[in-house]
């Protein structure tokens, strides 16, 4: 354990990423889903299969729910279900984008009708979150126009002012909303919510309890990622992460995998502004495994996450500080360079046997025998919601 210090590794047991259900769900592009054996069929199961997760990382003790995709007739069977597997339910998804009536717009829809069914959605949700014990409320608008000239953008800005204002005055004790923002699709020309700026000051117009949800596949190529987070953490406004990774768009890869030195800066980051462990910023992976097993794709994810923050914390920050003051460029680059090139898999793997857990948690996971009982015990497991 030679690189990781009591203080880093007491920092590290207390660390927690919300699992999405619907990452245990079949998923895939438009152009082929292709079913992997053992699939939940229902929102039961995938709880199942999360806590999976969490029994071999001690590292994912919630679940996030996506309505309707994860709908059941009672939460409460639900909670408990989840309770006695030792997960909690988490943040609820709300869900706009996959009923006609929304075609051109849900929360930001000239026709008050269809406004109104978006809005009482919300308040569904609510009444959900109510039920689950979750705190977080999650908006993710897929509004926008494709053609310039199809929409007042402006009057659309309006309207989903108002209509943010009446979920967010249904929320009560410490339930929050987070609004996540994404540059483009499936909208092409303008899209309502589409950088922090407009999710800022959307949400900074409703009051303390509505943050910022920060999905890292949502922005531009080339995009400074961490300076946003930066932003966001010295406004007091980012209340979630989404995580995962992309190469080209919204590819909901397995977060670090595409990038671990962007991961690696946004968790030095992160850190820089006291939002490791704090209650006020959730990290939640946003993740599809369209070809590889589920369960061990989220193993591996949550790993990447806690590999990545374990390299961030051993940023000397003193001798930052100083290269940084003194304005020597290249002594601060490799200060930070020399953590992020530090293996702590080693350390973090007989950290893990010290506390009784498998030193490799995707190996132990492949000799449980569960993914065999799963893929004998349920036949015809559901997709997770796109195109469904
Ligand atoms: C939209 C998004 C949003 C949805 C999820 C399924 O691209 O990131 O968070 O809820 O994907
Ligand atoms: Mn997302
Ligand atoms: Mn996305």
């Amino acid at each position: 354990m030679s690189t990781l210090t009591p203080d880093i590794l007491s920092v590290l047991e207390k660390q927690a990423i919300e699992l999405p259900s619907w990452a245990f769900g079949n998923s895939g592009t438009r152009f082929k889903v292709f079913a992997t054996p053992g699939t939940p069929r229902d929102p039961f199961e995938k709880i199942a299969d999360a806590a999976q997760v969490h029994r071999y990382t001690a590292l994912a003790p919630s679940v996030a729910l996506h309505i309707p995709w994860d709908k059941v007739s009672d939460y409460a069977e639900l909670r408990k279900h989840a309770e006695d597997l030792g997960v909690a339910l988490g943040t609820i998804n709300s869900n706009t984008f996959q009923d006609d009536d929304y075609k051109f717009g849900a929360l930001t829809h000239h026709d008050e009708t269809i406004r109104r069914k978006a809005i009482d959605h919300h308040l569904e949700c609510i009444d959900i979150m109510d039920a689950t014990g979750s705190r977080d409320l999650k908006i993710w608008l897929a509004e926008g126009s494709n053609y310039p000239g199809q929409n007042d953008m402006r009057a659309r800005q309006d309207r989903l002012q108002d209509s943010l204002q009446q979920i967010y005055a249904r929320l009560t004790g410490e339930q929050r909303l987070v609004l996540e923002y994404k540059f483009f699709e499936p909208s092409f020309y303008h899209t309502d919510v589409p950088d922090w700026g407009t999710s800022y000051v959307q949400v900074a117009a409703l009051g303390e309890r509505a943050m910022v949800c920060l999905d890292t596949g949502h922005h531009a190529p080339g995009t400074n990622i961490e300076f946003i987070v930066m932003q966001l953490l010295r406004l007091g406004k980012l209340g979630s992460f989404d995580f995962n990774s992309r190469f080209y768009a919204d590819d909901d890869l397995i977060v670090g995998a595409a990038d671990p030195f962007q991961l690696f800066r946004i968790l030095t980051e992160v850190i820089r502004g006291g939002g490791l462990n704090s209650p006020d910023v959730a990290f939640m992976l946003d993740q599809c495994h369209n070809i590889e097993d589920k369960i061990p794709g989220q193993i591996r994810s949550v790993l990447n996450v806690q590999e990545m923050t374990a390299r961030a914390l051993l940023v000397d920050r003193e001798a930052l500080d100083a290269a940084q003051t003194a304005n020597d460029v290249l002594a601060a680059n490799a200060i930070l360079m020399d953590a992020f090139y530090t293996d702590v898999r080693p350390a973090l793997a007989e950290w893990r046997e010290s506390r009784g857990l498998a030193a490799d948690p995707m190996a132990a996971y492949a000799a449980s025998g569960y993914r065999e009982q799963i893929a004998a015990d349920r036949v015809g497991g559901t997709q997770a919601g796109w195109g469904a």
